[in-house]
């Protein structure tokens, strides 16, 4: 109804006007014609400055009525160090502009009105003027010069590379999200290869056989960026497909994503999202429902959060790329972090698979943590008098396949079995050896005894006494799992030490 209304007076107005056109036409008939257009000039003149009047309060009255919602002006201040700085020079640009729109347009309405047609007037011929060609490019220049060198100062500023210590974490963006990779706890992302993504496996093509890519933390879909405030970070940004941009605008950060060039952006967050909220509290904007059909909703400043967006048309789901950016103090970052240092890409999803390339290979990482393990294993065997805590499984000791010859990687197990004997003087043990049930269980049984008393000539070899280790096999008559799989028969075939004895010296 309403709209039907709306579209009446329209139609009605439109008829109006062009009856109006109609009187007007015949009266100039009545007239004569020279009179009228003069009496046209001078109201067209007239309408032209009272449109430059509205032109004038209005747009300026609405530019300053909406400054809220604009970045930089009123609650939407920069989160970030070098954010004040970006928005004091597009201050000043608007600054210049400003006062060049406002005078030349005041000048074109007025000039049109001053120098109208009228009866006897004739144009000035001004082919040349030195004067007003000085004044037009001298001023012009001296602006630019100082917008431009201004400009170039704060650029250099911002994307210099961070000295001392920084936070390093990569975005890939890709249609339709982005990808974000934290370096983990030695704090160094690994390096990659685009000929090594695999969609399954290794969506960003990350070397596996880097060290430093064990640790590396990647988010992906709806998981929030979490970073810590006044925190130096340098994000790299890459894409894997068409250009996209990574646009953090609290923090005015914005830096195309390129496939093939990578990028880089670095910046100093110097708001917490929690304080950036509480400032926008003061705005009673920012007071009103989130929902406006529910009252009862949170107030839209609770439920702010930062983001990334990407700020490049790059496809129908453009839109979805949105992500939150939480920033958080240090201690909150810090317990953030643990949490996700406990789930590393490689470790989580790679480790041991297929996809692994040091499937069978012990890490670095891997031997100080059994280390550990093997210490408390050892100590509470020496203390306990449970007879399964004194039998400790030597997982990490290995053989070449159907032989008694020790395998590299059993080394580390061994040098530490090695100095925990040394460690503790008193202890006597044997170690022991099973198999799994392939093959002949004669042959198993002699194949134990000879892995056995080879694990034992190793630790003679370092330096122990004999009298403290002796050895048997069993061969496979003491499984621990029924033989019916590949893993379990692998369980099954085991290196064990049993603690016999623990002989307290007392002085
Ligand atoms: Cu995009």
């Amino acid at each position: 109804m309403t709209g039907l209304i709306i579209f009446l007076i329209f139609l009605l107005l439109g008829v109006i006007i062009v009856q109006i056109g109609r009187v007007s036409e015949l009266a100039s008939k009545i007239r004569g014609e020279e009179e009228v257009e003069q009496q046209s000039t001078n109201r067209q003149a007239k309408m032209l400055m009272l449109f430059l009047a509205l032109f004038l309060v209005l747009g300026l009255g609405s530019a300053y009525y909406f400054k809220d919602v604009m970045l930089g002006y009123g609650p939407l201040v920069a989160a970030s160090d070098h954010g004040g700085d970006i928005d004091s020079l597009f201050n000043w640009t608007l600054f210049f502009t400003g006062i060049v729109f406002v005078i030349t347009q005041i000048l074109l309405f007025w000039f049109s009105y001053k120098y109208r047609t009228m009866p006897g007037r004739k144009a000035m011929f001004q082919p040349h003027n030195n004067t007003l060609e000085i004044i037009w490019t001298v001023v012009p220049a001296v602006v630019m010069t100082f917008l431009v060198v201004n400009g170039l100062v704060v650029w250099n500023e911002i994307m210099a590379e961070p000295n001392g210590e920084y936070l390093e974490i990569e975005a890939t963006g890709y249609q339709f999200a982005w990808d974000i990779r934290y370096p983990g706890a030695d704090n160094k992302l690994a390096t990659k290869n685009f000929r090594l993504i695999d969609p399954a496996t290794n969506p960003l093509g990350i070397d596996w056989t880097d060290d430093k890519s064990i640790d590396d933390v990647i988010l992906t879909g709806a998981d929030k960026i979490v970073l810590p405030v006044d925190t130096t970070v340098r994000v790299r940004i890459t894409s894997k497909d068409v250009l996209h941009n990574f646009y953090l605008p609290h923090f005015r950060v914005k830096m195309d994503a390129i496939p093939g060039l990578p990028t880089f952006f670095v910046f100093r967050p110097i708001t917490t999202t929690k304080e950036f909220r509480k400032n926008l509290k003061n705005y009673p904007e920012w007071r009103t429902p989130y929902d406006p059909e529910d009252p009862e909703s949170k107030e839209r400043w609770e439920m702010f959060d930062y983001e990334l967006a990407c700020a490049e048309l790059c496809g129908k789901s453009h839109y979805a790329m949105r992500r939150i950016v939480e920033i958080v103090t240090r201690e909150e970052y810090n317990e953030w972090m643990a949490e996700k240092n406990t789930k590393p890409y490689y470790r989580t999803t790679i480790r041991g698979t297929d996809a692994d390339p040091r499937k069978g290979e012990l890490l670095d990482i891997e031997k100080k943590n059994r280390n550990i393990e093997l210490t408390s294993e050892f100590t509470l065997a020496t203390e306990s008098e449970s007879l399964k805590d004194k039998i400790i499984n030597l997982k990490n000791i290995f053989y070449e396949t159907g032989s008694a010859t020790l395998d590299n990687q059993s080394q580390s197990e061994l040098d530490k079995l090695s100095q925990l004997l040394v460690q503790f003087p008193s202890v006597n043990a044997q170690i022991i050896s099973h198999t799994d049930n392939l093959g002949d269980a004669d042959l198993n049984y002699t194949l134990s005894e000879s892995r056995a008393g080879n694990v034992r000539q190793y630790l003679l070899n370092k330096g122990i006494n004999a009298d403290r280790l002796s050895s048997v096999g069993f061969g496979e008559i003491q499984p621990i799992e029924s033989n019916g799989s590949p893993e379990a028969r692998e369980s099954n075939g085991r290196t064990e030490l049993r603690i016999i004895s623990n002989l307290i010296v007392k002085n």
